[in-house]
């Protein structure tokens, strides 16, 4: 064996001239320039994905599972069923094996299924190994400083072998995973107490924080779930932290009926901790928290901290270990929120490594679980932040199609009627192709607005958000202060916590979990409120936007939930 691998290290050595591209840009992102060549020996992480035995099988036994009326739906796999689909064949793990062995290179699985593998190396091995010059970056905005290519290959014989080498063309985001929402308004030091600014009736001043307006608007239960091995968990990324003191305060205020002591479960993931420093507490895990432990009553809360902050803000790689902790179990939380948005452009995003994360989603989906997602507070896209107004420019991930995507709604004064927000993300992806399950839907829509191949969004991607709920709860505490914002992150929160409620109803009474939501949602979009009216340009950097239209949209998607009518359909499941 030792033998054969020396020989194969060898013959790739006498290959070096026949290398391919594998990833390339034009240039760096905006913001980003380049300082000079990255110090030879400097380690890297690096990470590779294989390619995968088969994804489209995966692809289509998701559909299957998830649609409800399929003879398979509800009939979600085991890890094992999963990983046979994602594993690599042997002869791809043979042959990469023998190329990084023959650089002197070992690679350390990241998955059960040996899809992802870690090498480590320095900048001198990097630069032999993927035919390139790494170069250190630096964005003069927020001072970040990255090590980076702008292309590199791999030996031709492996090109089909190899999805993507991560981090290599993907830029990380210079922390505008939140741009500041609108309206926000300076907290108050010093009081772990709402103001008596909340109003008793929800529509004065749009006064949704309190529980009590979104259970009446949305028709949500306030009795305790009855017991079921049913979890809701929340995700915090890099250092971003949900705050016990805060929570409490919000309950005492807002639920009496509740035990103020009710809590979450801490889960850590790549040392990710919970520090309980006022400073420590996150603008996501705030709402997050807040919002399912004050909204899906009774339901076990799990608050998951994905870390460590790498030496850059690498969401992607915290999004990439989170969904590979969540497929290593044996029994998954049924429901997941992340409330963690950029735009496709704003990340730089490589379609390869936006598929390799799409695809992790997609095995959880596979499991059974509803991971839901919010769509940013961009409207139709374009960052503000950046130079170039790139518009169009939709969410990920929520474009990934495995994903339900929550879209914003807001009451205008003297409507009796949400309308979608100005800040809701929503539109079509640039990466991921439109999937089957909106096609009706979505083509539908493209009819009614007289959209073609001559539009300047691009009709054939996935559309997005699938769903919408209200953004302006606005109130929340952080860090013992209390913030106001209208932003996705409440409406996602509201969302999942309505499928965490359907779901211990159903677990509750011995069926299966929902599991990945979109089939169903546009199979039965009636149980939705349809939002006609709303625009969602202007809130990034273009002040072209799409409307509000009877029937989906890509402001509120097929619309906010009615409690009541998703239960009557997820009874009859
Ligand atoms: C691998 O390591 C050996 C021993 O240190 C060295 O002689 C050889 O040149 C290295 N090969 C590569 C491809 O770096
Ligand atoms: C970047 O670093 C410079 C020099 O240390 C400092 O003056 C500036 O405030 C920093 N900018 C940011 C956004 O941190
Ligand atoms: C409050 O929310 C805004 C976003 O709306 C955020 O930038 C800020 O960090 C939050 N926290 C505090 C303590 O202001
Ligand atoms: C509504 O907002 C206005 C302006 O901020 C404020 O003066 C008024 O007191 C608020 N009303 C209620 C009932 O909260
Ligand atoms: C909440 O916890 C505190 C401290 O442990 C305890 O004193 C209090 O009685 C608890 N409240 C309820 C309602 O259980
Ligand atoms: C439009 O989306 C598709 C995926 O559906 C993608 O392949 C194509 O490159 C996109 N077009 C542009 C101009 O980005
Ligand atoms: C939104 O409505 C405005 C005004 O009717 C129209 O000009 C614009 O084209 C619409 N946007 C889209 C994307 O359909
Ligand atoms: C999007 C939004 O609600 N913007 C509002 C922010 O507040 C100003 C001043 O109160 C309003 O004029 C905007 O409409």
């Amino acid at each position: 064996m030792l033998k054969s691998l020396v020989l194969l290290g060898v013959a790739f050595t006498a290959a070096h001239a026949h290398f391919s591209v594998l990833e390339k840009r034009d240039g760096p992102p905006d913001g980003f320039s380049r300082v000079g060549p990255s110090p030879a020996n400097k380690i890297l992480n690096l990470r590779l994905a294989l390619a995968q035995n088969d994804i489209s099988g995966l692809h289509d036994t998701v559909y299957d599972v998830s649609t409800p009326g399929n003879p398979r739906y509800g009939q979600y796999l085991s890890k094992e069923e999963v990983e046979k689909f994602v594993a690599p064949s042997p002869d791809t793990v043979t042959q990469v094996n023998s190329w990084l062995t023959s650089n002197n290179l070992t690679a350390l699985p990241l998955t059960g299924a040996g899809d992802w593998i870690a090498v480590d190396m320095t900048v001198s091995q990097a630069n032999k190994l993927l035919a390139t010059e790494f170069s250190t970056f630096q964005n003069p905005n927020t001072n970040l400083t990255v090590d980076r290519t702008l292309s590199y290959s791999i030996p031709s014989s492996l090109k089909a072998k190899i999805n993507t080498v991560y981090p290599t063309v993907t830029f990380p985001v210079g922390g505008n995973r939140f741009p500041p929402a609108v309206n926000t308004t300076s907290p108050t030091p010093g009081s772990s107490h709402p103001t008596t600014s909340i109003s008793s009736d929800c529509r004065v001043n749009n006064s949704w924080s309190p529980p009590a307006c979104l259970q009446e608007l949305y028709d949500i239960p306030s009795a305790p779930a009855s017991p079921a091995a049913n979890v809701l968990a929340v995700s915090g990324f890099i250092n971003d932290f949900a705050n016990k003191r805060d929570l409490k305060a919000f309950l005492s205020e807002f639920r009496p009926d509740m035990n103020p002591n009710t809590s979450f479960d801490f889960v850590s993931v790549n040392g990710g901790i919970n520090n309980q420093l006022p400073a420590g507490a996150g603008f996501g895990p705030a709402i997050e928290i807040e919002y399912t432990v004050g909204l899906a009553t009774g339901v076990s809360v799990e608050f998951i901290s994905t870390g460590p902050r790498a030496n850059d803000f690498d969401y992607l790689t915290a999004f990439l270990n989170q969904a590979n902790y969540l497929i290593s179990l044996a029994s998954p939380p049924q429901t997941v929120l992340h409330t963690y948005a950029d735009t496709e452009s704003d990340i730089a995003l490589s379609p390869q490594i936006a598929e390799s994360i799409c695809n992790a989603y997609a095995q959880l989906a596979a499991r059974g679980v509803s991971y839901i997602v919010d769509t940013g507070v961009l409207g139709s896209g374009g960052s503000p932040f950046n130079e170039e107004c790139i518009p169009w420019d939709p969410p990920f991930p929520a474009t990934c199609p495995f994903v339900t995507a929550v879209g914003a709604t807001e009451f205008l004064p003297a409507e009796t009627q949400e309308s979608g927000a100005t800040a809701s993300g929503g539109g079509f992806s640039n990466i991921f192709e439109r999937p089957k399950y909106q096609d009706t839907t979505v083509s539908a829509y493209l009819k009614a607005v007289g959209a073609d191949a001559s539009s300047p969004f691009n009709i054939s991607g996935r559309a997005v958000p699938d769903v919408s709920a209200i953004a302006q709860a606005p109130f929340f505490l952080q860090g013992f202060f209390e913030n106001r914002t209208e932003h996705t992150a409440f409406s996602a929160s509201i969302f999942a916590s309505v499928v965490a409620l359907l779901t211990n109803e159903r677990l509750s009474a011995g069926k299966h979990a929902l599991g990945f939501l979109n089939p169903l949602i546009y199979l039965h979009a009636g149980a939705f409120t349809d939002i006609s009216t709303g625009f969602n340009g202007g809130n990034g950097c273009s002040p072209l936007g799409f409307n509000a239209t009877a029937g989906w949209d890509p402001v509120t998607g097929v619309g906010s939930p009615s409690y009541t009518k998703l239960q009557e359909v997820c009874t009859e499941l």
